[in-house]
Parts: C-alpha cells; structure tokens; sequence
C-alpha cells in the first residue's frame, strides 16, 4: 500500500494531473480506503511540493500543475469522502483587494490551500470590503486571506477589516493577509491575525489558525 501511494505522491509531484487521476481510481478499484489514499498519498505529495517551492526546488508553474494533479485526484475522491462524512480541515475564503488586479498568487494560494484539504473559495479580484463582508456572511469562513500586489492597494487592507469589524463578524473569523509588499508587521499594524509570504506557508498558517 505504501508503495501504491509513494508512486501516486511522485506524480502528483511531477504535475501528471491524468496518471494521478487514473492511480486514485486504481487504488479505488483495489479497495483503499478514499482517507487513506487522501492522506498518505495526495497529501503527502502536496506536502513535499510546498517543501520544495519554499526551499526553491520548484517554481510556480511546476507547482501550479501539482495542484492540478491534486485537483483531478481530489475530484475522484471528493464523492467518497462525503459519503464518509470526512470533515475538510475548515473554510478558507481568498480574493485580492479593490483596485488590484493581480490573480496569480492568489489562484496559487487557493490552489495550495484545496490541495491542503481546506474548502477553498476564491472570491476574485478587486474587491470591495462590502465583498468580503458579503462573503463571511454567506460562506462563514474559518479564515479569509486578503491579498494586495500593489504598495497602493495594500491601503485596502485595513478598511476592509474594520468594515468585517463594523458588520460584527471579525471575531468569526481568522484573517490572514499575503501579496510582495506586504509584511508581518503590516499585518500586525492592520490587525490581521497572520502573514504567510509564499503559498506554502499559507497553508500551515491556515492550519494553525483553524486548529
Ligand atoms: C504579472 C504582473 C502583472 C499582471 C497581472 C496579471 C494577473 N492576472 O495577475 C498585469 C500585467 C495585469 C499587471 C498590472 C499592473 N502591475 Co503588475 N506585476 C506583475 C508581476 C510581473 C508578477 C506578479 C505575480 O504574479 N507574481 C507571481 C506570484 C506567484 O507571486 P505573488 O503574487 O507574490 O504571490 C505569492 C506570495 O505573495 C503569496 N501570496 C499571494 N497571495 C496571497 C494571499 C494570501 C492570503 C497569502 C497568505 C499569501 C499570498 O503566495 C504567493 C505564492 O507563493 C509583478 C512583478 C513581480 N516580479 O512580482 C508586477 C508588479 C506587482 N506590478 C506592478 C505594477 C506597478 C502594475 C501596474 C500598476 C502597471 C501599470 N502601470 O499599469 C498594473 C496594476 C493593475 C492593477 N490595478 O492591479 C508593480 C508593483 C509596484 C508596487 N510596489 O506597487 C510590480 C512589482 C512590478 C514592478 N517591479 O514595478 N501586473
């Protein structure tokens, strides 16, 4: 079994989104469990992924493709898991601040962070903080990550969290901010719970604040 779910991680590794596809289902086929094969192999695999784009082995669109492969393994195993009722390890939902256009990170972060098994929801670009309001109350959300590319963008940071603060949601959720000019101590300037400077870190950090 080990075996099995080494050589599923490796091409997940590798960004073989049909060869991933097809091993799931062959694990499937054989009896595993779909937790297990979550787990111990699409897991693992995005761990070792994040690993190595943190430490600079690999580079975005080696781990964009990653993603992929754990989407298409994910989708096979997504039926099951909820008949089984497994719980995802919490609601994140991600969008890039009004008057920024840059989408790459975030696509990145929501893509890392659905393969971290979060149920990630990306709300899209330029975005009002009556969005986010808008969206913690229809998604209630564990965490909302707020990304912001521009030194003239960034700004949007912090009225967006006090308008989650004058709708008395800021409480119900963690939020956690990113993007190239952003720091640890802007987030803490703003009151923001978190800073995560790349897509891996992001989903470690995700996993604290919803622990
Ligand atoms: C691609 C790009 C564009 C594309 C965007 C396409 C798209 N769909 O996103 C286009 C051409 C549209 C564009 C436009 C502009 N851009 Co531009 N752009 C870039 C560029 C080259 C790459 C950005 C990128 O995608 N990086 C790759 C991603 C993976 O990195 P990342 O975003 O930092 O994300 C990582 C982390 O930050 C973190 N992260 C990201 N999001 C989040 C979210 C959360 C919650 C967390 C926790 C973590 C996290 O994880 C990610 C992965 O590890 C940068 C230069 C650079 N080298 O960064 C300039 C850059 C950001 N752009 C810049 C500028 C000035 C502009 C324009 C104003 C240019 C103009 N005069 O029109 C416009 C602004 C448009 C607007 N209103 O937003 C400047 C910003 C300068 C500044 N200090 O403000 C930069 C730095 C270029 C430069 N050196 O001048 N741009």
């Amino acid at each position: 079994m080990a075996d099995k779910f080494e050589r599923i991680a490796s091409k997940l590794y590798q960004g073989d989104i049909e060869a991933v596809a097809e091993m799931v289902q062959d694990a499937l086929d054989t009896g595993m469990v779909p937790s297990e094969i979550l787990n111990g192999a699409l897991l693992a695999g995005m761990d070792e992924v994040g690993r190595d784009f943190k430490s600079g082995v690999l580079f975005v669109p080696e781990v964009m493709f990653a993603a992929r492969a754990m989407k298409a393994g994910m989708d096979v195993l997504r039926p099951l898991l909820a008949e089984s009722d497994m719980a995802s390890s919490g609601k994140c939902i991600l969008g890039t601040v009004k008057g920024d256009l840059h989408d790459i990170g975030k696509n990145l972060v929501t893509m890392m962070l659905d393969g971290g098994g979060f149920e990630a929801i990306d709300l899209g670009i330029d975005l009002e903080p009556s969005a986010f309001v808008d969206a913690v109350r229809e998604h209630q959300p564990d965490v909302v990550g707020m990304r912001a590319l521009l030194t003239t963008t960034m700004t949007h940071m912090q009225p967006t969290i006090e308008a989650l603060e004058e709708a008395g949601l800021r409480d119900s959720v963690k939020i956690m901010i990113g993007g190239a000019p952003v720091t640890a101590d802007f987030a803490k300037q703003i009151g923001a719970d978190a800073y995560a400077p790349d897509a891996a870190t992001a989903v470690e950090l995700a996993r604290e604040l919803t622990a």
